[in-house]
């Protein structure tokens, strides 16, 4: 299993920083399909690529299969596990049940879910959400990357019909998903357990703030002649922190760009991206209008402007109660809750899903330092192996 992490650890990675960068339609990208591709057919799995570009992976076929596996795409520089993981897990557990001439009682598929991280297109989990109908074809495929170059031009450049982005039926045979995760966050740490299982995600989403003002010379415009857009946003910066410690939510802006972007120019615009999340989705609400309100007001008082842009937005998601109370019974792992979103919690709404989350030491993540200890992998797919004969 850890050999089949091995096998794909070179592909997309930075030498620099020892970060992936495996984004959607890329070259990584490209090898991770041929990849995956290959692992199913050398278990004698059936592939099929969705109009979506989400590969599925059957041993078996017809309704109310069992799906399993994650996602192969990655945020700027990051980790190893979060996605492949669940992945290369999925296949070990299909290994694993075959090599005991197990007979499923029901079809499985390994499923790698295609943009799960939107870090080129800027929609958070693009490959399921256009499965589930929950995003639309035409406002996915009109997405524009850093370069311009639209969703929907990217497909057909790697030989995809962007006609075919939407609905899919092969969700409508599978009767209930297992996603496996590394953990996010260092619950399974203090709860001494190497697996455990998830209860709930946090409503999340992603805004983009165009803050603009006038381009104009560093050096001869005085201070009071100024129509700069920077110091709003660095006011929104400081709110956003301000807001999200008082009511126990996150917020995080992890990417701008500053137009013209010269030492010696005023800005013209600063667009910046806002991750926020919270508890529920009234204190998530709250925040993010609370948090443009105080923008716009310190964009005004600037003579600047503030454009607001929704790009992506993931309700509040718990998962199937009975499934988690069977995977928890049978595996005797703790249940816990994450801020992190997945393609499970998009499926949730529509099929019982549930997850597994291996511990991660630091508990660090979109990020090259990423972690899970190999111990602890086998313990996620020996869990999961147990997970699909207890339901399959
Ligand atoms: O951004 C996220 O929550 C993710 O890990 N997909
Ligand atoms: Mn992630
Ligand atoms: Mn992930």
């Amino acid at each position: 299993m850890i050999e089949s992490l091995d096998a794909i650890a070179g592909v997309g990675r930075d030498p620099g920083t020892g970060g992936y960068r495996r984004h959607v339609w890329g070259d990584a990208d490209m090898l991770l399909r041929e990849w995956f591709a290959s692992e199913a057919t050398a278990r004698g799995m059936d592939l099929v690529e969705d109009g979506n570009g989400n590969q599925l992976a059957w041993w078996g076929s017809g309704p109310d299969a069992l799906l399993l596996g994650s996602h192969l795409d990655s945020v700027p520089d990051g980790g190893a596990y979060d996605g492949p993981l669940g992945i290369v897990s999925s296949f070990a557990a299909v290994d694993r049940l075959s090599a005991e001439g197990f007979e499923p009682s029901r079809p499985i598929a390994v499923a790698s879910f295609a943009d799960e991280e939107g870090a080129r297109f800027g929609i958070a989990c693009a490959g399921s959400q256009l499965t589930t109908g929950a995003l639309v074809p035409a406002r996915a495929l009109a997405q524009k990357d850093r370069d311009g170059v639209t969703m929907a031009e990217a497909m057909a450049a790697r030989g995809r019909d962007p006609r075919a982005v939407g609905r899919t039926s092969w969700l409508a045979d599978v009767g209930a998903f297992v996603e496996l995760h590394v953990e996010q966050g260092r619950s399974l740490v203090h709860s001494g357990a190497p697996v455990g299982v998830a209860s709930a995600i946090w409503p999340h989403g992603r805004w983009r703030l165009d803050f603009c003002g006038e381009a104009n010379h560093a050096g001869a415009t005085r201070m009071e002649d100024r129509r700069d857009p920077m110091p709003a946003y660095a006011t929104t910066v400081l709110a956003a922190r301000r807001l999200a410690i008082e009511t126990g939510a996150r917020a995080t802006f992890g990417r701008i760009e500053v137009e013209p972007g010269g030492t010696n120019a005023i800005p013209s615009r600063v667009s910046a991206w806002l991750d926020a999340r919270a508890g529920d989705e009234k204190d998530l609400s709250r925040l993010v209008t609370d948090l443009v309100t105080e923008a716009r007001a310190a964009a005004a008082a600037d003579g600047t402007a503030l454009h607001l842009v929704t790009e992506s937005v993931s309700p509040a998601v718990r998962f199937d109660g009975p499934l988690r109370d069977r995977i928890a019974a049978t595996l005797d792992a703790p249940v816990l809750a994450t801020g992190a979103g997945h393609d499970a919690g998009v499926l949730s709404a529509q099929v019982p899903t549930a997850m597994l989350f291996v511990r991660n030491p630091t508990g660090v993540s979109h990020s090259p330092e990423e972690h899970a200890e190999d111990d602890d992998c086998a313990a996620g797919v020996t869990a999961l192996t147990e997970v699909v004969r207890d339901l399959a």
